[in-house]
This record gives structure tokens, sequence and C-alpha cells, in this order.
């Protein structure tokens, strides 16, 4: 008797990660890095004061008790966090005219005559993330911390972005070792099953683009990068002539060793947006896979908000 099996022609097992293939899988792409948190790290500028770290607990709380589809969690500021949001705020939108490009302060503008965006009030995590939603297709979720570059990454190609909900720690409020609140679009959706090699190389891009990129405007320099346009030191930094420019070329790019304890020694300017989003386009199909994943826009979907085909 000829069993069944035996016709089965044997196919070598591929080692393929877990990945996401519905929005509602999000609730597991939590795998938190313990770098940069106020608890574990003696460095982090709230490390040593109780108060902050215990109000840190309670917003990360928040994040951790999150699932997909709830309404996002609203937390009531204190009169020391509206206070470091009103410096930060202040401080840095008085660079911005000079030093961040026209897309960020036509957004920034936006945010401000739409979202209530200013220095008065730190704005609800919903109200920025309905915002967003309209005009992007994009969405936030809370996230306690820093997230690995896959589970991030793969957020992403939801139109998900894993949003930290908590204020900088008074006694640096120039800079912040951790991620930001920050704002942006992208298409970083040919991620499901890429190796550890080529996640490594889209965060660095990432890291290089979103992050810390640069972009040429009327025969200026501007800054695009959301850890740029966050923080007051390095934003000055960049765009003085102590760091090295390298025009920006995804092969090499990916490759660049990165810093993230202190300024970026190197930092790579983009034509404009268009070239760099071409040149990102080609650099990502050429990233191997185990079989082929589209994931189909939030917008184009009827009745399901989000999944992999
Ligand atoms: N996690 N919460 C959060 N926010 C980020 O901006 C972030 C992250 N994890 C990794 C990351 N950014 C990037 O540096 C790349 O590794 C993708």
């Amino acid at each position: 008797l000829k069993r069944a099996a035996d016709d089965v022609r044997f196919i070598p097992e591929e080692k393929v990660p877990w990945f996401p293939r519905r929005i509602k899988d999000l609730d597991r792409c939590n795998m938190l890095i313990t770098k940069f948190d106020p608890d574990m790290d003696q460095d982090h500028p709230g490390f040593s004061d109780a108060e902050y770290r215990k109000r840190r607990a309670f917003i990360s709380e928040l994040a951790f008790t999150f699932k997909q589809g709830d309404p996002l969690p609203l937390v009531e500021y204190t009169a020391e966090e509206v206070s470091t949001w009103r410096e930060i705020y202040l401080q840095l939108r008085s660079i911005y005219p000079t030093l961040a490009c026209r897309q960020f302060l036509d957004g920034l503008q936006q945010l401000e005559e739409e979202c209530g965006y200013g220095e008065q009030r730190i704005p609800q995590l919903r109200e920025v993330s309905a915002f967003l939603k309209e005009k992007t297709g994009f969405q936030l979720r809370p996230v306690a911390g820093l997230l690995s570059a896959r589970d991030f990454l793969a957020s992403l190609a939801f139109r998900v972005f894993q949003c930290t909900q908590y204020i900088r720690h008074c006694s640096a409020p120039m800079h912040s070792p951790e991620p930001v609140r920050s704002v942006f679009s992208g298409d970083w959706t040919r991620l499901a099953g890429a190796s550890d090699e080529d996640i490594e190389k889209l965060s660095t891009l990432y890291w290089f683009t979103v992050e810390f990129g640069l972009c040429k405007q009327n025969g200026a320099v501007k800054a695009y990068g959301a850890g740029l346009l966050s923080s007051y030191g390095e934003l000055v930094y960049a765009l003085s002539n102590e760091p090295e420019y390298k025009p920006f070329n995804p092969e090499e790019t990916a490759l660049q060793p990165y810093q993230d304890q202190t300024y970026q020694p190197v930092y790579f300017v983009s034509e404009n947006f268009e070239d760099a989003k071409i040149k990102l386009r080609r650099y990502s199909t050429t990233i191997k896979r185990p079989f082929a994943v589209r994931y189909e826009p939030v917008y184009l979907q009827r009745g399901r908000s989000g999944s992999a085909r």
C-alpha cells in the first residue's frame, strides 16, 4: 500500500520569523528593548528620580494593557510635564523656520491649527492619531518604550506608528535617549519574513532617513528626520559645519554604523523626498524573502482595518 505522504515531495523547511498578518496581531508585536529604560539605565536622566520612575511605570501600564481597537488612553499631564513640554516646544519652534524642511513646517502648521499643538498644552495621543489617520492613513498605538526593530517596522506595514506617551525628564529637556513622539509617513511594507541581516540594514536606513535625514531645499540643506527635529542640540549641530555629509544612497547608507549615545558624526543628504523614495523603493525590491507578501493600505479596505495577504 502506497501512503499518501510518499507522494508529497520533500520541501526543505524554511525558518520564517513570525510576522503579523492582520492589524490585531500587533498586540503581539511588543518586544521591548531594555536599553534607555529609566529603571535599568544608570545614565538615564530619570534614573535617580523615584517620582519620575513611578510616573513612567504608570504610563507604561496603559500601553501594556492596550489592545488594538481600544480607544487610545488619555493621560492627565502634570504641571511639571506641561512646563517641560513648553520649554522644549518654544526652544525648538524658534529654530525650525531656518533649519527644518518645508514639509515639516507645513505639517506643524496644520497640527497647530487643527490638532491643538502649541506650547500651552500637551496634545493627547488620541487626538494626534485621529488627525494623522484622516490626513495620511497612519494611526498611533501606545507603546511603553523602545521596540525591537522587527516589531516596530512590522507595525509600520499596517500604517501603525508605535508611540510613547510620556514626557522627558525635566533635567534634560533638550535631548532624549529614547524614542520620541514623531510624525511621518513612509513605506516600510516589504518586511515580513526578512532575515535578521536585512532587518538590521532596513533599521539603519530608517535611522539615517526618518530619524536623522537631511535634504536639499532651494540650494540649502534642511532637516527632515524626527530625531533631529525633536532635539535642539543635535538639530543645531547637524546643520553646522562640524559633521560630515554624504549623499543618500541606500546600498551605502544601509552599511553605515550609527551612533545612539551621542550626536551622529555622519549624516546623509537626499536630493529631495521624491528621489529618496524612488531609491528606497528600488532598494527594497532587492530584499530576499521566502514568499511574496503584499500589505493592503488601510484606506483601501472595506470592513476590516489592515491585513496582510
Ligand atoms: N521603537 N517605540 C519605538 N519607537 C521608535 O521610533 C523605534 C522603535 N524601535 C526601533 C526604531 N525606532 C528604529 O531605530 C529602527 O530600529 C527601526
